[in-house]
C-alpha cells in the first residue's frame, strides 16, 4: 500500500489530538458602541401607525424598516432591540400587523419602522393586493429610508417573497441587513450551516448583503444588530452617559409560535 493511501480510520488515529479550549472569549460584537447603541434604542417610543404612505410621519431624518413574511419575528425583534415587551405588539395572529408602524428613538428624526408582513396566505386577495401596493409605494418613495432589515425564519429562509424583496432592494441600491430569526430553534451547528448556505445562495444571486443569526428568545445577535441599526441611523457617541450592559433586564417574548399557519407560500 502506498504510504499516503491510508484508510480514513488510520488517518483519524494519526491526526494530532486537538486541544479544546473552554476559556470564555469576549464576543467581538460587544463593543462600547454596541452597548451605547442598545441604551439609545431603549428610548424607542411609538410615534404613529399609517395605513398608507400618504399618511406616514414627515419624511425627514433617518429610518430603518423591518420587513419579512408574517410571523418571521419582526415585532419581536423590534421589542428585543428596544428592550420593550409590548412596543411593537408581537402578534400571535399572523397578518394582523397591517399598518406601517413608526417608532422614534428619542428624536423623531431617527426611527424604526415595522412594516406589514408580506405573503400571508389567509389575507383576502384584494387586501393583499392593496397592501403590496402600499408597501411598494413606501419602499420606492420614502426618502428617509436608510435601509431594510429583512427577517427570515431560520427554518424557512429565502422563500419566494424574500428573494423578490432582496433582488428588488439590490436593483434600487438599498442597504439590506438580513436576520435569520428564531435561531434558538436550532442547535448551533445546524444554525451555522443554514447561515453558510444562505450566504452561498446570496453570493450566487450576486447579492452582497450582510447577514446574521438572531433570536429574540435568547437575545443572540442583539449587539451586532444594535450596532448596525445605530450606524445606519447616524447615531454618534457624543454626550452619551456611561452605561452598563448588565443592567438591562432580560427581555421576554410570547412563548411558542405557530409555524404551521404561515408556511403556506402561495
Ligand atoms: N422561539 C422563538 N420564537 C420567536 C422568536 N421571535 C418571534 N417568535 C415567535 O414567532 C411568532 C411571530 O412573531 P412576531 O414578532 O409577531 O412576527 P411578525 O409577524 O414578523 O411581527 C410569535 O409567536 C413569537 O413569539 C424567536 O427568536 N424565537
Ligand atoms: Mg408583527
Amino acid at each position: 500500500m502506498h504510504r499516503y493511501a491510508k484508510s480514513k480510520d488510520t488517518k483519524a488515529r494519526l491526526a494530532p489530538k486537538q486541544k479544546i479550549s473552554y476559556e470564555k472569549t469576549a464576543d467581538p460584537a460587544i463593543t462600547e458602541y454596541s452597548v451605547k447603541a442598545l441604551n439609545w434604542l431603549r428610548k424607542a417610543e411609538f410615534l404613529m401607525s399609517a395605513p398608507k404612505l400618504a399618511l406616514c410621519v414627515e419624511d425627514t431624518g433617518y429610518e430603518i424598516a423591518f420587513a419579512g413574511r408574517s410571523n418571521a419575528g419582526k415585532s419581536s425583534a423590534i421589542n428585543t432591540l428596544t428592550n420593550q415587551k409590548q412596543l411593537a405588539r408581537a402578534s400571535k395572529k399572523p397578518g394582523r400587523t397591517q399598518m406601517i408602524n413608526f417608532f422614534s428613538l428619542g428624536n423623531p428624526d431617527q426611527r424604526l419602522v415595522d412594516l406589514p408582513g408580506y405573503g400571508y396566505a389567509a389575507v383576502p386577495e384584494e387586501m393583499k393586493r392593496v397592501w403590496q401596493k402600499e408597501l411598494e409605494n413606501y419602499l420606492i418613495h420614502r426618502q428617509s429610508l436608510q435601509g431594510l432589515v429583512l427577517l427570515m425564519d431560520i427554518r424557512h429562509p429565502l422563500q419566494h417573497f424574500d428573494t423578490m424583496m432582496l433582488e428588488w432592494a439590490h436593483s434600487r441600491k438599498l442597504f439590506v441587513h438580513i436576520l435569520l430569526t428564531k435561531a434558538d430553534k436550532m442547535n448551533r451547528g445546524p444554525a451555522n450551516k443554514v447561515l453558510l448556505e444562505v450566504k452561498q445562495s446570496l453570493k450566487k444571486m450576486k447579492l452582497n448583503f450582510s447577514i446574521q443569526l438572531f433570536s429574540s428568545l435568547n437575545r443572540q445577535g442583539l449587539e451586532e444588530l444594535a450596532s448596525i441599526m445605530a450606524g445606519r441611523l447616524n447615531y454618534t457617541l457624543e454626550h452619551e452617559p456611561e452605561f452598563d450592559l448588565s443592567q438591562i433586564p432580560e427581555a421576554t417574548i410570547d412563548d411558542e409560535d405557530e409555524p404551521d399557519l404561515v408556511l403556506k407560500e402561495e
